[in-house]
């Protein structure tokens, strides 16, 4: 009986010597979010585009997404595996852009593309849980079936 105790301890022993020494980070979705704004268009020439056409996120930080449409035309921001990477607390939609801007509406669960309609503003709320580089792009397509990504609409995207 003491031999198989001993066997038992020594067993648990080695479980617990190869256990990766994580540490708990806590409630991740109650960080304050870091605020990243993108710009859906620009009202000038050059709408199909997105500015900054580089986004960087860290896993384990809560993010605020900024999603700002001031084009005279709708956009998506569209990123699959992005999407497959992050964990979205909520989605809030905007009666404004910037300061005083009140929330209208927001949407709970997963999310994987978002369209912006001429004015809108949508923020979306999420954490990285896992690293990878990506690319984000708008689908909306002209009759001659050439999409805005075509027409440069592009950008890349990071998750460190
Ligand atoms: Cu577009």
């Amino acid at each position: 009986m003491k031999k198989i105790a001993f066997l038992l301890m020594a067993l648990l022993g080695t479980v617990f010597a190869f256990t990766p020494n994580v540490m708990a980070g806590g409630d991740l979705s109650k960080q304050d979010p870091i605020v990243v704004n993108l710009s859906l268009g620009k009202d000038g020439v050059e709408k199909h585009k997105f500015y900054p056409e580089k986004l960087t996120f860290e896993t384990g930080k809560l993010y605020k997404l900024v999603l700002h449409n001031p084009s005279d035309s709708k956009h998506y921001f569209t990123s699959l595996p992005f999407a497959a990477k992050v964990w979205t607390r909520k989605v809030q939609v905007m009666d404004d852009f910037g300061p005083g801007a009140k929330q209208i509406g927001e949407i709970k669960g997963a999310i994987r593309e978002i369209e912006v309609y001429p004015g809108g503003t949508v923020e979306w709320w999420f954490v990285p849980v896992s690293t990878g580089t990506t690319e984000y792009t708008c689908s909306i397509k002209y009759k001659d079936e050439k999409n805005h990504t075509d027409k440069g609409m592009k950008g890349k995207i990071t998750i460190i």
